[in-house]
């Protein structure tokens, strides 16, 4: 069939949109028709050449929609389910799944590198060319094949917009605090980052428990929204040095200390900002080849560092969660969603999230 999709060719090129092939999905495998895709970060890194990406891509992993048609053998969906798009592929299969890590899988990983499906090939063409999947859910395009195992089920009646969000930045921010920190109540946190991944970090940590929630960004906007999602304090990191502001804020230093952005600097800002025996938890996505250096000696004092893929994600257990803490307006998703933009405009949706104007953007086929 025919799609309408953004292709990104090199790195500082706009996305094209422009028409492809996609073939009928294999076994085990989903034709989903796409509601709506939210534009991440992770996709601006592509852009900008700091993360490298087999291309000719069709990028997008933050995406909801529709069952259209399924592949032999398929039984978890049928035509008609709503679903949220999960971006780590997993085979169900391997050490990493079978011990209910499956945002670790390792054919997932292979898949996500190559820009395939899990058999190493992709559905997307051009003339006859392969075109690859961000993800193995190239979400910005009007309809997607995607593995079995990346769709989950979802109820009707969760607007698919609001719930495409679930699909990366709600899941790996929520999931950030509750799943890989383990956020505890009464607890001082500190987040370096509010955009659309570091505001869900802190509505996680909020609906853990945590006492104090840190917010600190370089643009006064965010530290605004950030205080909607359930911060305390504010620190504008272009007027104030971070580490010692947070310090001073929280006695010391936090229990957690968060960082989504995707820089060296602001990660050794997060280990700095956690206390004794706390823990600094690396949400974003570094330039390809960046380094970190901590003091050594440091870790005598039980200091904790770790990342966190896709929020420690199980997507069947998580997002149908994260949607029924939506729909109990126990999960902030409306306010999230900035602008909407159609895929013709989706430049200029990157432009917005580069200059830093909007928590998220939505690209909408609805
Ligand atoms: P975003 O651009 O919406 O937010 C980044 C925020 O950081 C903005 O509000 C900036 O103003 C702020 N900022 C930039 N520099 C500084 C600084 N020096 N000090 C303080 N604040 C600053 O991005 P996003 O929320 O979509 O993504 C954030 C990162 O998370 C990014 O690196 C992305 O690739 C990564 C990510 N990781 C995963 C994962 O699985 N770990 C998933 C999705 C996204
Ligand atoms: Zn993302």
């Amino acid at each position: 069939m025919k799609v309408k999709a953004a292709v990104f060719y090199r790195p500082q090129q706009p996305l094209a949109v422009e028409e492809l092939d996609l073939e009928e999905p294999r076994a085990g495998e989903v034709l989903v028709r796409v509601a709506a895709c939210g534009v991440c970060h992770s996709d601006l890194h592509f852009l900008d050449g700091l993360v490298p990406l087999p291309s000719p891509c069709v990028l997008g992993h933050e995406a909801a929609g529709v069952v259209e048609r399924v592949g032999e053998g398929v039984t978890y969906v049928q035509p008609g389910d709503h679903v949220i798009l999960s971006f780590a592929p997993a085979c169900g299969r391997c050490s990493y799944c079978e011990v209910g890590r499956p945002n670790l899988c390792t054919y997932g990983g292979r898949a996500m590198a190559a820009g395939t499906m899990l058999d190493g090939t992709t559905r997307l063409s051009r003339d006859g060319q392969p075109v690859y999947h961000e993800a193995a859910v190239a979400g910005f395009a009007t309809h997607a094949v995607v593995p079995e195992a990346s769709v989950v089920k979802i109820r009707e009646d969760m607007p698919l917009d609001r719930a495409a969000l679930i699909g990366c930045g709600v899941m790996t921010g929520v999931g950030a605090a509750i799943n890989t920190a383990k956020v505890q109540p009464g607890s001082d946190v500190a987040v370096i980052g509010c955009g659309g991944v570091g505001l869900n970090v802190i509505q996680g940590a909020a609906l853990a428990g945590a006492a104090r929630i840190i917010a600190v960004d370089l643009l006064d906007h965010k530290l605004e929204l950030a205080r909607q999602f359930g911060a305390t304090d504010t620190v504008n990191a272009s007027r104030e040095e971070p580490v010692t502001a947070v310090r001073r804020l929280s006695a010391g230093g936090v229990d957690y200390a968060f960082e989504v952005i995707g820089r060296p600097e602001t990660i050794r800002q997060a280990f700095d900002m956690a206390r004794r025996g706390g823990m600094a938890i690396v949400v974003g996505l570094s330039p390809s080849g960046s380094h970190v250096s901590l003091p050594a000696n440091i870790f005598l004092m039980e200091k904790t560092i770790t990342g966190s893929a896709y929020g420690g994600a199980r997507p069947r257990v998580d997002m149908p969660r994260l949607v029924e803490l939506y729909m109990a307006g126990k999960l902030k998703l409306d306010e999230l969603i900035s602008r909407v933009y159609p895929l013709e405009r989706i430049n200029e949706a990157f432009e917005a999230l580069r200059q830093g104007e909007v928590a998220r953007s939505v690209i909408s086929f609805l």
